[in-house]
């Protein structure tokens, strides 16, 4: 395909130039991070157009940090094994893969300058440690750098400017840029020009003693990692649950969610190779319901951290949450656990500790669970802020998906009424929306999913 065939599909609007350095000649280098796949990856699609067109081979490098937020060996674990195909899909490609240990802030600028790199591409991530990352290479890499949202449909950039008060503001301005936006990939090409020295083989086998994590936290893994599982994954869940989607997705007993949410996570498979796939199906009301929580509530929470710096924190929350919180800070609770108690599922509240035995015993939550675990962490904890922080370890230490933007806003919504409205005042909680267990047996049979899950006391 030639350059500009590729950029016939590229829409430019998913491109950010970071640092507008003239071209020096050299290699075209893609810094992987976020969208750890070779196929449907729009910062891939934009490096190879560019290295077509510079007549310059064409590389990946991944730095693997000693630690990431609350991750586990686990996470690193599903996330390696992941890598490793990606390697061998490039390789294939004749594009070549460096794996490096460390922060990318100390091994990366000494890999460009060896690897005579003359251009850096990097995938969009609106988390702290990335936007920090990027902020203290910026002033040191003199060579031009363009960031690529390669894990929305509609670049968050292009979505919005600004932070949304809700899925119902953003919804309207995805639905007029979708038709756009929600195209075809072109294919990655065999790349026809080679770099003078091949890259270093990744060194996997050191990789484990390189990092610095949790090795106490597990759970049995739930789903196979990688883009071959991812692509299997979207295939299984079109062909067995989607058509239940709409009615069931709400029940934890019945097994209606998608389990797609760990390979969005590490990018083993685009946002937009999905929606192609369920759009492919028609639209039915599953489809549609689907697509509402897969699109716009993502996209959402993407939005949420670009926009808002606290995403992890009290003050994140909307204004009225805050002065609603505060009015309660000091109300009775009627139970109060601390960290550990929580951790090891240990509350009254059989079906509280369900959910808890759920992450802890598979790595993954049911989404409906998650709201009403994470609402009575704030319920049973000493203030907000000690519930935001237990919530966002808990769920960053045991979720195969966590450390992830859909995490911060999932719980600052649970908590601090992000993206919700408010509702009649309560103790402790305020104006901020309420469940409990009574709602949830309303909807689900809790004995069922507790005689599953549970492991606390009855
Ligand atoms: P499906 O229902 O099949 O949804 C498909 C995809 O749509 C998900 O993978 C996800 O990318 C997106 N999606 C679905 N629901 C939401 C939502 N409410 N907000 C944003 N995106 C959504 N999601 C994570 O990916 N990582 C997390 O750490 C995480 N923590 C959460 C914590 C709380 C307190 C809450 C309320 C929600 C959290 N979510 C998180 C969002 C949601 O619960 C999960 O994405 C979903 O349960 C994952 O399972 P699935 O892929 O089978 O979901
Ligand atoms: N990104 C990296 O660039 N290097 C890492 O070593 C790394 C480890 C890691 C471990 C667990 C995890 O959940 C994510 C991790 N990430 C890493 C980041 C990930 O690729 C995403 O960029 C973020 O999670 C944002 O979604």
């Amino acid at each position: 395909m030639s350059p500009r065939a590729f950029l016939k599909y590229m829409n430019f609007q998913r491109t950010n130039h970071v640092k507008k350095d003239a071209y020096p000649g050299g290699g075209v280098v893609y810094w992987m991070s976020r969208d750890q796949r070779m196929a449907d990856n729009w910062a891939l699609v934009y490096a190879q157009s560019q290295a077509l067109e510079k007549k310059a081979a064409l590389s990946v490098v991944f730095c693997l940090t000693p630690r990431f937020l609350d991750a586990t060996q686990h996470h690193y674990g599903f996330m390696l094994k992941g890598l490793q195909e990606t390697e061998r899909n490039l390789e294939s490609m004749n594009i070549g893969f460096t794996l490096l240990f460390g922060e990318p802030t100390a091994v990366l600028p000494a890999f460009l300058t060896e690897s005579n790199a003359g251009l850096l591409v990097t995938d969009m991530n609106p988390l702290r440690h990335a936007r920090h990352w990027q902020r203290s290479l910026t002033p040191i890499l003199g060579i031009p750098w363009v960031e690529v949202d390669a894990h929305n449909i509609v670049p968050v950039w292009t979505a919005s400017q600004k932070q949304e008060y809700g899925a119902y503001t953003l919804r309207p301005k995805l639905r007029r840029l979708l038709p756009e936006y929600l195209a075809e990939f072109p294919p990655i090409i065999r790349h026809p020009f080679s770099p003078a020295t091949a890259p270093q083989p990744a060194a996997w086998d050191r990789a484990a003693a390189t990092l610095r994590v949790d090795m106490r936290t597990g759970g049995s893994p739930v789903c196979e990692p990688g883009e071959a599982a991812a692509a299997a994954m979207l295939r299984e869940f079109i062909a067995r649950r989607l058509p239940g989607y709409e009615t069931d997705r709400n029940d934890p007993v019945l097994d209606a969610q998608s389990h797609l949410s760990p390979y969005l996570h590490f990018g083993h498979i685009a946002a937009q190779r999905i929606a192609l796939a369920v759009e492919e199906q028609g639209e039915t009301p599953s489809s549609t319901s689907f697509l509402e929580e897969m699109i716009v509530r993502r996209e959402l929470s993407d939005n949420f951290c670009m926009y808002n710096e606290q995403y992890d924190t009290f003050d994140g929350f909307p204004t009225w949450a805050k002065l609603s919180l505060n009015q309660h800070r000091n109300d009775e609770r009627t139970h109060h656990y601390a960290l550990e108690q929580f951790e090891r599922a240990e509350t009254h509240d059989r079906l509280w500790n369900a959910a808890q035995g759920e992450m802890l015993a598979t790595g993954r939550m049911h989404g409906y669970m998650r709201m009403y675990w994470a609402k009575k962490i704030l319920e049973w904890s000493g203030s907000p802020e000690e519930a935001m922080a237990i919530a966002i370890h808990l769920n960053d230490t045991y979720e195969l998906d966590g450390r992830d933007p859909n995490g911060y806003a999932g719980i600052a919504w649970s908590i601090g009424g992000v993206h919700d409205r408010a509702w009649f005042e309560r103790p402790v909680y305020g104006k901020i929306r309420y469940m409990n267990a009574n709602g949830c047996a309303r909807k689900f049979n809790v004995d069922a999913y507790c005689s599953r899950f549970g492991t606390g006391p009855l």
